[in-house]
């Protein structure tokens, strides 16, 4: 029965995209987030979905899936992978056991600060990463970034300095990569879903973990952990890819149009990035969120084996990256 209905839906879900170019058939693409309505990368699609749904007199849509609605971001890939949904809005963090080039960007203090990030995005590197992941066996087609801040670690305690996460219990994004850069920093790196991580805190089975202001704030993290250092150790952008199954259905047009979206929803997003980690710092200190600063430096040196270790094998790109202005 269940193998049946799988049929059944993979029959469906091929029709809808079987239409020849400039039929009326109306597509309704799956969109989903791990973050719910109104944070910047959900909004930045629900818009881009909008402008879609313009310029195509309305036979395309987009259907928005948020808060984790259809699971955590490595069964968003594994979905968009076979075409159970259309657009899925992830962490590099999540892409990086993927298509390992993205990794990095996974790497600590790979950009000197948010700005320098957004050149390298922006620019023929971020361009260069798209091409790649899309044209590689990934499954998917990379159409754009989108800024998440910076990360900082959070906790009942200050974190100012390697030696304060001794014996400390953080949550990383699920990637060696992430685990090592925390063991590095002196703590513990646990590998972990996003969806586990609020009881985790709350129940002691972590001691912290690392997010930007935003997440902690939309995710209602900052109710079970009240200090937020600046440790800065990691700056990685979101990516929002489409299927591959489903796009090489797309007509020619509908496929520029939609890129041609993205570039404009990567823009787009950034303004309402900023506007947002404003506001979610100003709320996160009225709900009594202790921000203090942290030594970088001393973060950035005890960090180095890691860039050393997972940096080697993209040395070039590594330059590249520092080159950019
Ligand atoms: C957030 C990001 C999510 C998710 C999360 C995590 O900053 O927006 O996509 O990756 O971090 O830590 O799992």
């Amino acid at each position: 029965m269940i193998r049946r209905n799988l049929l059944l839906s993979a029959a469906a879900l091929a029709a809808a995209f079987a239409m020849p170019a400039g039929a009326q058939q109306k597509q309704i693409w799956k969109a989903t987030d791990v973050h719910p309505l109104g944070y910047p990368t959900v909004e930045a699609i629900v818009r881009m979905g909008a402008k879609l749904e313009k310029a195509t007199n309305g036979s395309i849509s987009i259907q928005m899936y948020p808060s984790m609605q259809l699971g955590g971001e490595k069964e968003m890939i594994e979905q968009a992978q076979v075409g159970a949904l259309q657009i899925a809005r992830i962490s590099v963090g999540a892409m990086g056991p993927v298509v390992d080039e993205v990794n990095v960007f996974n790497l600590p203090f790979v950009f000197r600060d948010e700005t320098h990030m957004r050149h390298v995005i922006d620019g023929p590197i971020g361009t260069e990463l798209l091409e790649r992941m899309s044209a590689g066996a990934s499954r998917l087609i990379a159409l754009g970034w989108m800024d998440a801040g910076t990360r900082n670690v959070y906790s009942n305690k200050p974190v100012t300095k390697p030696a304060d996460l001794k014996g400390m219990k953080i949550r990383m994004m699920g990637n060696p990569l992430f685990v090592e850069t925390m063991n590095a920093m002196g703590g513990n790196g646990v590998a972990m879903g996003f969806n586990e991580l609020y009881s985790a805190m709350q129940t002691g089975v972590v001691d912290g973990a690392e997010n930007n202001e935003p997440t902690v704030l939309a995710q209602n993290h900052y109710q079970v952990a009240k200090v937020y250092s600046l440790t800065g150790h990691l700056i990685i952008p979101e990516i929002f890819v489409f299927s591959k199954v489903s796009w090489e259905k797309l007509s020619r047009e509908d496929q520029a149009l939609l890129k041609k979206l993205s570039r404009e929803a990567q823009i787009e997003q950034r303004t309402l990035w900023d506007d947002k980690t404003s506001k979610a710092t100003d709320e996160l200190k009225t709900k009594g969120v202790q921000f203090v600063a942290a030594d970088k430096e001393a973060f950035y040196k005890v960090t180095q084996p890691i860039r050393d270790k997972y940096g080697s094998k993209y040395s070039a790109l590594l330059k590249r990256i520092q080159d950019t202005k």
